[in-house]
């Protein structure tokens, strides 16, 4: 056992507790230090467990493939663990804390003999900070070493923040023999416990991520009051230095990570986009009765496919030194590649699962769900608040699902009951960062459905409580980048041009730009939205922001659906909105509303 790095009572006796259940043959207290990291990369590579890109072209970058059968979170067999069925809620999965308890149990039991155990402290959010958590993840893997690395402030610093204190995550994370049968990712909100088994794949197993900063964050907020969410933060610098936080709310795989690292076109010279993070911001409501931000990130666990120098040049700058790739093609030249990195792929290469690719055979080099691991610090476009203990004020909040029809480009709600509401009610079509079909339209409230650790009425109560202590709300939006034209083309070119809609989202939460009110919300008049210099035709433009009223009526018309299953819980105010809703569209009658 390397020594121990702290006296800390409460940590010695879980990281005691857990060896004599797994029975390691060793115990490894991470330093965080870059000799640690050089060492246990080189077990890793002797191991196997990753292989070694260019040096020269990319240096401390490595490729990791995963079991085919763990490409993914699994929804199906993450479990919330409360006391009762009713606080985990119809949305989660739930198991009695007892059961969970004795089952992951029995799966430890001796799991670790002949090997490692790791024990990874951590913080979530910048040193100090008081709105930052600790954790430790005890885990055997050294992939969830080397990430946890990259995507937390890890190793001494977390400890020396959490001297004697007993409030820190406890996390457990063992591979066991990567069955998809024994995988297990159980949450103990109320001991600020995790257990995870038989995963070695990001969110099932990167604990700090999901599990801790939404799943058990989300728990966390509603009993201190703040809010843990499934947004990116940006921040906007006008040609005059004024800089405007915002933050956005997508499923996975549907646009924060590129959304936050936005490129401004031509057009828009001298306007900036900051990153402050791309996936988790947790907000807290400051003194000058604003929201603050911060992420309690360090890294970026993007998704690779689609990702280029065209679409978003500031990730590919971030994945160029000191980056884990996982499932993603490798070249002869020791070069990574996925699909959408060029237009024409590389000759020689070897697919995701290690395997000679054939162009032909249909199949993807590199996996849908790949993903890339960089530091933040690796970042062009890194805001210089990305570490700030107080984080950044927020003036705008979006919410956007991947949806072919209805929803249009951009939409303003009227106030905050409504937002919350739009965000409620969200729906999109599912994507590869979850294992199960993609492609289906489900509803994803706030992009949180596998992400909220309680039940989803109490959390949208929680949401509409905390308008009473936010004195100046962010004004809260709803986007579109995904709507089709009937032949099924996008509509809206995205990527960069989104700071389009963007620029239009800060004018008008600073009160400096028009707009049309529709029955669903306020939208762009023509002209609100520059749309100079861009290759898309009015009749385009049109179609991607129409509200048609047919549209918008079966949409609220299935929302009954979503809203029986939510059950007694759900916020009175939300079936206000869909009644009051139903009868402005009623009484408007059929079709598109009036053209801008
Ligand atoms: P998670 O890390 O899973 O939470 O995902 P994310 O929300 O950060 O998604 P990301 O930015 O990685 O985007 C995933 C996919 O969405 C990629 O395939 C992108 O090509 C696509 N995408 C992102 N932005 C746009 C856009 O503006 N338009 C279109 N059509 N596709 C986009
Ligand atoms: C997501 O699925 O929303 C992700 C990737 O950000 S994972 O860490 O696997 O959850
Ligand atoms: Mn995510």
């Amino acid at each position: 056992m390397t020594t121990a790095l702290t006296d800390n009572p409460h940590v010695l006796s879980f990281v005691s507790e857990k060896a004599k259940l797994c029975q390691p043959d060793r115990i490894h207290w991470c330093d965080g230090s870059e000799a640690e990291k050089d060492a246990l990369t080189a077990q890793a590579v002797a191991e196997g467990i990753l292989i070694p890109l260019d040096q020269e072209k990319l240096p401390g970058c490595y490729l990791h493939r995963s079991s085919p059968l763990d490409v993914a979170r699994v929804e199906g067999r993450t479990f919330i663990c409360t006391p009762t069925r009713e606080e985990a809620g119809p949305t989660n999965n739930w198991m009695a804390p007892d059961e969970a308890y004795a089952k992951m149990k029995s799966l430890y039991e001796g799991s670790m003999k002949g090997g490692t155990m790791y024990v990874v402290p951590y913080v979530m959010g910048p040193i100090g900070s008081p709105f930052s958590k600790i954790g430790v993840e005890l885990t055997d893997s050294i992939y969830v070493v080397l990430s946890m690395r990259v995507m937390a402030r890890m190793g001494q610093a977390a400890l020396n923040m959490l001297g004697q204190s007993d409030d820190f995550n406890r996390g457990l994370h063992a591979k066991l023999d990567i069955d998809p049968e024994k995988r297990y990712i159980c949450h103990f909100p109320e001991d600020n416990a995790i257990m995870s088994c038989s995963s070695n794949y990001g969110g099932n197993v990167l604990l700090g991520k999901k599990c801790l900063a939404l799943r058990i964050g989300s728990y966390l907020g509603r009993k201190e009051g703040w809010l843990a969410e499934h947004m990116l933060i940006l921040g906007v610098e006008s040609p005059e230095g004024q800089t405007t936080y915002v933050t956005a709310a997508f499923p996975s795989a549907c646009g924060k990570t590129n959304f936050a690292m936005l490129i401004p076109p031509e057009r828009f010279d001298g306007w900036k986009v900051w990153t402050v993070g791309d996936d988790i911001a947790w907000l807290h409501v400051g003194d000058d009765g604003r929201l603050w931000a911060i992420n309690p990130e360090a890294g970026y666990f993007g998704v690779a496919p689609g990702t280029s120098e065209k679409s978003n040049p500031n990730a590919l700058a971030s994945c160029q030194r000191d980056t884990i790739f996982t499932n993603v093609a490798l070249t002869p030249d020791g070069d990574v590649w996925w699909e959408g990195k060029t237009d024409v792929p590389p000759e020689g290469l070897i697919d995701w699962r290690g395997n000679a690719w054939d162009p032909s055979s249909g199949e993807k080099a590199a996996h849908p769900n790949a993903r890339f691991c960089a530091p933040m610090a690796n970042n062009p476009a890194l805001s210089s608040k990305a570490d700030d203990p107080k984080g950044v004020p927020i003036s705008a909040m979006i919410f956007g699902g991947r949806r072919e029809t209805t929803i249009p480009l951009i939409l303003q709600s009227f106030n905050w009951t409504h937002g919350a509401f739009l965000g409620a009610t969200m729906g999109s079509e599912t994507t590869a960062a979850a294992t199960g079909k993609v492609g289906i339209i489900r509803r994803d409230p706030m992009a949180m459905l596998p992400f909220c650790g309680y039940d989803m009425g109490t959390y949208f109560n929680h949401w509409l409580a905390m308008q009473d202590k936010i004195k100046s709300p962010p004004k809260i939006f709803m986007v579109n980048w995904f709507r089709k034209s009937a032949e099924g083309r996008f509509l809206w070119p995205g990527f960069g041009e989104n700071m389009r809609v963007l620029k239009w989202v800060i004018d008008r939460a600073m009160g400096k730009v028009g707009g049309r009110e529709t029955p669903v919300g306020w939208v762009p008049r023509s002209g609100d939205l520059d749309l100079s210099f861009l290759d898309i035709t009015r009749a385009d433009f049109d179609a991607a922001t129409e509200i048609n009223a047919d549209e918008w009526r079966a949409e609220l018309d299935s929302l009954q659906e979503w809203f029986d299953k939510l059950g007694d819980t759900l916020p009175a105010a939300f079936h206000a909105q869909r009644q009051l809703l139903i009868a402005v569209l009623d009484a408007m009658g059929g079709g598109a509303t009036a053209a801008s």
